[in-house]
C-alpha cells in the first residue's frame, strides 16, 4: 500500500515543488526527509519516479505551518533537493518558492484573507529571516492572475511583494564573513558576501570568460566548472562554512558590466549548473555587493543616487529588480530589500509514497 499525503503543487517565482502542512509530514527529520526523497524521485538525475523536475530548481519543497512568534502569522521552511543526490538540505533560504507561501496558506486555511489585498508576515526557518508578503486576494480569494511580468517565467500573472526585513548574515556569521569586502582567494579577487544568500562574487574576465555566456555554454564549460567548483571549495573555508564539497553553498556569480540598461550582468551557479535567471536572495545579495564601496562589482556596476536604489541585476532570461534601502547614517549597510514575484497553483491532490520508504530504518 502507498500512503496518500495531501500536496499543492506550486510555482515559486522560477522555482517550483510541493508544498505541505508541516502536520501531513513525518515529525521526525530523518523520515520526512525519506518521504521527501521518494515524493521527489531523488536520487536520480531524471527523478522519473517522482515529482521532481531533474533541475536544481525543480527539485525544491516548501513546508509551512501556522508560527507561535509573537508577530508572525506562519512559519516557513524550505527544502532543496537535489536530482542525483540524495540529501535534503534545509540550510540555505529561497526567496522564490517563498512567493508561494501565502497563497498556500490561504488555500489550505491556516491563514485568512484581509481584504482586496493579503499581508502576512513570514518567517522562514532556515535561517531565522522574517518578511512581510502582500498577495492579491479579491473577494477573499487568492488571484493568481494579472498583469505582473517576471523574467524566466512566460505570460503574466498576480503581483507578490516581498519586503524583507533582516537578510545580513543568513547562513554566514556576517555579511562579510572573511571580514573583508575583497579578497584574493585562489588567485582571483572575489566578494565573499551573505545578504540573504552566501555569494562568492568575481568578475567573469578574471577567469577567461566575458560574463554574457548563453546558460547551455556555461553548463557545458567542464574547464569552467571544475575552476569555479575549485576556487568555491577555497572561499568555503574563507567564508567560515567548512567543507562545501556537497553543500549547495556559496552560489558562485559570474559579473560583468551591464548591457542590457541594468546595474550589473550576471551568471549564476546554483552551484554547479547556471541558473537561468538569477535566485531571490541572490539578487538581492548581488545588489548589495553593488552598493558596497571596493566590491569587486565596483566600477563595474551601474548604481542610482538616492538612498532607496532600484538595483536591476541582468541574468541570463532578462532582469531582476530589487529595491534596496540604505541605512541614512551608513550608506553601506541595506535595511531593507523589496522585490516583486509571482506564483501560482498548478496542482492540489495527494501525492503517494511508496510503503518501503517507511520500512528503511
Ligand atoms: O536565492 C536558486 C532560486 C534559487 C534560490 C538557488 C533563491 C534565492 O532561484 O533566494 O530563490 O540559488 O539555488 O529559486
Amino acid at each position: 500500500m502507498q500512503t496518500p499525503i495531501p500536496t499543492l503543487f506550486m510555482r515559486g517565482g522560477t522555482s517550483r515543488g510541493p508544498f505541505f502542512l508541516e502536520s501531513d509530514l513525518p515529525a521526525d527529520t530523518a523520515e520526512r526527509d525519506r518521504v521527501l526523497l521518494a515524493i521527489m524521485g531523488s536520487p536520480d538525475p531524471r527523478q522519473i519516479d517522482g515529482l521532481g523536475g531533474a533541475h536544481p530548481l525543480t527539485s525544491k519543497v516548501g513546508i509551512v505551518r501556522r508560527s507561535t512568534v509573537p508577530g508572525v502569522d506562519l512559519d516557513f521552511l524550505f527544502a532543496q533537493l537535489q536530482p542525483n543526490k540524495e540529501v535534503v538540505d534545509t540550510t540555505p533560504n529561497c526567496g522564490n518558492m517563498l512567493a508561494a507561501v501565502v497563497p498556500f496558506a490561504l488555500e489550505r486555511g491556516i491563514a485568512r484573507p484581509q481584504g482586496e489585498t493579503t499581508t502576512l508576515r513570514v518567517l522562514t526557518l532556515n535561517t531565522d529571516m522574517q518578511c512581510d508578503i502582500t498577495v492579491q486576494t479579491p473577494g477573499g480569494q487568492v488571484s493568481y492572475e494579472g498583469e505582473a511580468r517576471i523574467d524566466g517565467v512566460p505570460g503574466t500573472s498576480a503581483p507578490i511583494k516581498i519586503n524583507f526585513l533582516d537578510t545580513e548574515g543568513s547562513v554566514c556569521s556576517s555579511l562579510l564573513p572573511t571580514g573583508k569586502v575583497r579578497d584574493t582567494i585562489d588567485g582571483v579577487e572575489v566578494t565573499c558576501i551573505d545578504n540573504g544568500m552566501p555569494l562568492v562574487l568575481l568578475r567573469a574576465d578574471a577567469v577567461g570568460r566575458s560574463g554574457y555566456e548563453s546558460v547551455a555554454d556555461l553548463n557545458g564549460d567542464t574547464e569552467l566548472k571544475a575552476r569555479i567548483e575549485r576556487l568555491r571549495i577555497a572561499c568555503g573555508h574563507a567564508m567560515g562554512l567548512g567543507d562545501v564539497t556537497s553543500k549547495n553553498y556559496p552560489k558562485m556569480t559570474l559579473i560583468a558590466t551591464p548591457r542590457e540598461g541594468g546595474s550589473l550582468a550576471t551568471r549564476s551557479f546554483i552551484p554547479h549548473v547556471c541558473h537561468d535567471a538569477i535566485g531571490v536572495l541572490a539578487a538581492v545579495t548581488v545588489g548589495t555587493a553593488c552598493v558596497l564601496p571596493d566590491s569587486v562589482a565596483d566600477g563595474i556596476a551601474i548604481v542610482p543616487d538616492g538612498a532607496v536604489k532600484a538595483i536591476s541585476v541582468e541574468h541570463p532570461t532578462g532582469e531582476f529588480s530589487v529595491e534596496l534601502e540604505l541605512d541614512p547614517l551608513d550608506s553601506s549597510k541595506v535595511v531593507r530589500a523589496a522585490l516583486l514575484r509571482t506564483a501560482r497553483l498548478i496542482m492540489r491532490g495527494e501525492v503517494m509514497v511508496p510503503a518501503a520508504v517507511w520500512q528503511q530504518p
